[in-house]
């Protein structure tokens, strides 16, 4: 009975050490490049074989996302390895005390001095960093240079001002064939948010004061930038009915259609507008989103973060480090073409970003204003999407959909 007892126990100790030499971790993953499924499950499976960790993923579409981290956060359920927005997320999680401190992490790794300066900002709360940021954007206008030529218009010179953008957007427009020039991002979402702040720093305005104490939009920029978004669809009706309903998303998919000539997009578009009819390859172009007084754009991205109740931190930092180095990185871009790695090594050498689209987000790029990282933000873009809604569905005028929105904001703020 004893040799019996001494194999069972032997036979315990090998499965645990094992499973001790073989942690297994949950993987979050969001934002547009949950799109390609494929590539994740080798990316995941690479990973495993590499190290004998096990990962347990999920992609998750935008639109769900947050709502579903908040609440495993809140119930002490969150992933070990998110993926955060860089508009906001990452402070606001860790405010909360969701996530774990990734400072001593990044002093050891060479990824960190690879990834673009200008972005740390959106992963830090009280000085200390919490996130590895993995993908970036910024914000630009995308358009069908087919729908162009059948509207006699020249592809290769796009609307600069909001005047040209509004006389292009008319010329594009025929409601008899249910096509627009373009699509104003109405939805209840981050993207009308982000649509209006194109449209707002474009016209020297800015969303809050520089230290986030008070909103700065209900100034006559914030206005006039409010008014000539809504105008577009309110007005002069180039945006389709709907517009409260839809996103860039939806305006992407309809321009890979020929029915919407120009909408918001940006470097994660590329593949994604491709893969929505292959035959647009070739049919459309970026370029400077026409602007009220000066060029524009809004960053955007999504960091991966490790959450502050991991059991097994230091597998899923191998996890972030290794879907951020550059072996990673440069397949995904020979296979998708976008969107824009944080890595500067990559977006140097990578020749799928020499294509011209690809010039005009990287020209554009370090001229583009942050979402405020403070932990309100969501709440804060919440109250200017409600806003752009109310002008949108005629309830308020923009003087008066501003004037409550600065209301809500500054409470919000000020608790
Ligand atoms: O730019 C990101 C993100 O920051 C934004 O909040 C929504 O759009 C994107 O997901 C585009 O990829």
């Amino acid at each position: 009975r004893l040799v019996f007892v001494g194999a069972l126990l032997s036979l315990l100790l090998l499965v645990a050490s094992v499973a001790a030499a073989a942690p297994s971790i949950t993987v979050w993953i969001g934002g547009h490049v949950v799109e390609q499924e494929k590539t994740w499950a080798e990316i995941v499976r690479n990973f495993e074989k590499e190290t004998g960790i096990k990962v347990n993923y999920q992609l998750i579409g935008f639109d769900v996302y947050y709502d579903k981290l908040v609440t495993a956060f809140t119930a002490g359920e969150g992933p070990d390895v998110t993926f955060a927005d860089l508009g906001g997320w990452v402070p606001t999680f860790a405010s909360k005390g969701w996530l774990e401190p990734l400072d001593a992490y990044l002093a050891k790794s060479s990824v960190t001095s690879q990834i673009w300066p200008n972005i740390w900002g959106t992963v830090e709360y009280k000085g200390v960093r919490y996130g590895l940021p993995w993908y970036t954007d910024d914000r630009v206008l995308l358009y069908n240079t087919r729908m162009f030529k059948e509207a006699g218009l020249d592809p290769s010179k796009p609307p600069q001002t909001w005047n040209d953008l509004i006389s292009y957007a008319k010329k594009l427009t025929n409601p008899q064939k249910r096509t627009y020039g373009y699509g104003v991002s109405g939805k209840k979402s981050e993207v009308t948010t982000l649509g209006y702040m194109m449209f707002l720093l474009s016209n020297g305005g800015q969303v809050l004061t520089p230290d986030y104490a008070r909103a700065a939009f209900n100034s006559p920029a914030g206005v006039e930038a409010l008014k000539v978004y809504t105008d577009l669809y309110t007005v002069h009706q180039v945006s389709p009915p709907g517009t409260l309903s839809y996103g860039e998303d939806d305006y992407r998919t309809m321009m890979a259609q020929n029915r919407v000539a120009m909408a918001i997009g940006g470097p994660w578009s590329f593949p994604l507008i491709e893969m929505a009819n292959p035959a647009i390859k070739g049919n459309y172009m970026a370029a400077v989103h026409p602007y009220g007084k000066q060029p524009a754009s809004v960053l955007g991205g999504w960091a991966s973060v490790i959450s502050k109740t991991s059991k097994n931190k230091d597998a899923s930092w191998k996890f972030i480090e290794y879907v951020t180095s550059y072996e990673v990185w440069r397949e995904w871009l020979r296979r998708h073409g976008g969107p824009m790695p944080t890595r500067q090594d990559v977006a140097k050498d990578a020749p799928e970003l020499k294509d011209p689209k690809w010039r005009v987000i990287l020209d554009i790029f370090p001229k583009a204003g942050f979402r405020p990282p403070i932990p309100e933000w969501p709440e804060v873009s919440d109250r200017i999407q409600t806003m752009v809604q109310n002008v949108l569905a005629g309830k308020m005028t923009p003087q008066e959909a501003a004037n409550w929105a600065e209301r809500e904001i500054d409470s919000i703020l000020n608790r």
